[in-house]
């Protein structure tokens, strides 16, 4: 399926920019035979994590939760017991969760391209080198550091295009006690609650259990645990070690089959998907015509990546949502991509509520909902559109 011409959903712009604004065709497409969900075309990766990078992961409180969880878990699970183990984070963005590694005095180094938001990393203390990784990157840290006994990635493996380079990485990389966690946005909860807006340039791929066991299988990897995450509108990690050196728990196995019965293995799903993500295009832009026609005041709450595909595949304009607000200084005083959409600090919200804000952000409803109680106590309404188009208090 085609959500159209979409530009690079991290590409806040200013107006001098925007003759130059870049796209690119979105096309998401499945791969019967490897099981793969993909995007078709993707852009060049520095066209998307350079110096400007504008998503910095400490922004939300409930992820700097979940992630001092995953790091004590890699502790307590992994680590504990050996000496002088060493923890690789492949794009570590700003430390999140390896500061807590870094705070144990615990041997690290976090990979991340980005240089912005490594440098923030490394003003923390973390050890970070900015670059790509694959096999060369490996070998030479192999040749500095040592094997390492956890390699950890969080949002970021369905990032990389070259999936096979990496694999070969990492399994020359790990100890052979080592192992490699990941967590992912999952493909079974995108196609239940039709988040279609998972898929934009930098999610070259939506994982399954099925899809990560086959791809890193190919390289002497072994998915040997799956664990849900309610992270990121529904996510999975994904535990993988050298074939054999560990057995694969029953929530593989499990897990395998709950794709099967939800038909993750079927193209017939995909065409279903493909026509529930029209009716929800449909149904979000009927209700915001409506408020727009009877002069509601509409914000956009939160300048996520996932709102460019949800704004340029709408056809959502600036006549339909006033700014967006959110909290990241970079994102600020710009144009949202494609849609050129103005994104204002929180102070702004604050200052006027709107009657009512699109939650671009849903999958932090917990934590946002929580912290607006004034919004809706001053009548303000959220309107959302995972898992389906509903205004809520
Ligand atoms: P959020 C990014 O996706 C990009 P995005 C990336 N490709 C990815 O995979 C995931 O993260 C992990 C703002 N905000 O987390 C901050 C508020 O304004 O949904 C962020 O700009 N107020 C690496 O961009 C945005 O919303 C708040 O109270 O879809 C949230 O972006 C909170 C909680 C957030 O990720």
């Amino acid at each position: 399926m085609s959500f159209g011409r979409m530009p690079i959903a991290n590409g806040f712009l200013t107006t001098s920019e925007i003759p130059s604004e870049y796209f690119f065709e979105l096309a998401p497409a499945f791969c019967e035979r490897c099981g793969m969900f993909q995007i078709a075309e993707q852009p060049e990766p520095d066209k998307m994590f350079h110096a400007q990078y504008a998503f910095y992961s400490s922004t939300s409180r409930y992820m700097q939760m979940h992630f001092e969880r995953f790091a004590g878990a890699v502790i307590r699970g992994v680590l504990n017991g050996r000496s002088s183990p060493f923890v690789i984070e492949l794009g570590s963005n700003d430390g999140i969760m390896l500061r807590h590694f870094y705070e144990r005095g615990i041997r690290h180094l976090g990979i991340e391209p980005s240089v912005n938001v490594a440098d923030a990393a490394r003003g923390r203390g973390i050890r970070t080198i900015s670059a790509f990784f694959g096999q060369k990157l490996a070998d030479d840290i192999l040749v500095e550091h040592g094997p390492a006994d956890a390699i950890l990635a969080a949002n970021v493996m369905c990032h990389i295009p070259d999936l096979s380079s990496v694999a070969a990485g990492v399994a020359r990389l790990l100890r052979r006690d080592g192992v490699f966690i990941f967590e992912d946005p999952y493909l079974g909860d995108m196609i239940a609650k039709t988040a279609y807006d998972q898929i934009y340039d930098e999610h070259v791929f939506i994982f399954s259990a099925d899809s990560v066991r086959r791809a890193f299988a190919e390289h002497g990897l072994e998915l040997v645990d799956v664990e849900p995450q309610p992270t990121h509108g529904g996510s999975m990690r994904y535990t993988l070690a050298p074939k054999g050196s560990r057995a694969a728990t029953l929530r593989v196995t499990e897990q395998l089959a709950k794709e099967r019965a939800q038909g993750l293995d079927k193209i017939e799903t995909y065409r279903a998907f493909k026509e529930n993500c029209e009716k929800s295009r449909s149904r979000l832009i009927h209700a915001l015509d409506g408020m727009r026609r009877e002069g509601k005041r509409v914000v956009g709450y939160g300048a996520t990546s996932k709102s460019t595909t949800v704004t340029n595949y709408c056809g959502i304009t600036p006549d339909h949502v006033e700014y967006i607000s959110d909290t990241t200084p970079i994102k600020q005083g710009k144009l949202s991509p494609g849609a050129h959409i103005p994104v204002k600090p929180h102070a702004e919200f604050m200052g006027k509520y709107p009657d009512y804000a699109l939650l671009f952000a849903w999958n932090h409803a917990a934590e946002i909902r929580e912290k607006e109680l004034a919004f809706i106590a001053a009548g303000g309404r959220w309107l959302i559109y995972v898992p389906e188009v509903k205004i809520v208090s």
